[in-house]
């Protein structure tokens, strides 16, 4: 997947018993849930309960701008993006 898809609460719904429940996964896409994701543990240094590894796209033990600017060149990506960007 794009980086910056990180993995966040996305609801899944069974159709069979009209039923939906909240999963921890990845969807694929990059939009405003990767960067909510950011947003709640910025700052963080490796060493912080808050630190996300999810997060640090850069994997420079700090949530920061740096990540924040990967979501962003990436935002609006799924997975069906690959193959218009493999043949440009
Ligand atoms: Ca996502
Ligand atoms: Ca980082």
């Amino acid at each position: 997947m794009w980086a910056g898809d990180i993995e966040c609460y996305i609801k899944r719904v069974d159709p069979l018993s009209n039923s939906y429940e909240y999963i921890r996964a990845q969807d694929n896409i990059i939009d405003i849930r990767d960067v909510y994701e950011i947003a709640k543990c910025f700052n963080a240094v490796i060493s912080d309960d808050l630190f996300n590894s999810a997060c640090d796209l850069n994997e420079d033990g700090v949530i920061n701008m740096l990540d924040v600017l990967i979501v962003s060149k990436n935002f609006g990506k799924s997975s069906a993006d690959y193959s218009s960007e493999l043949t440009r």
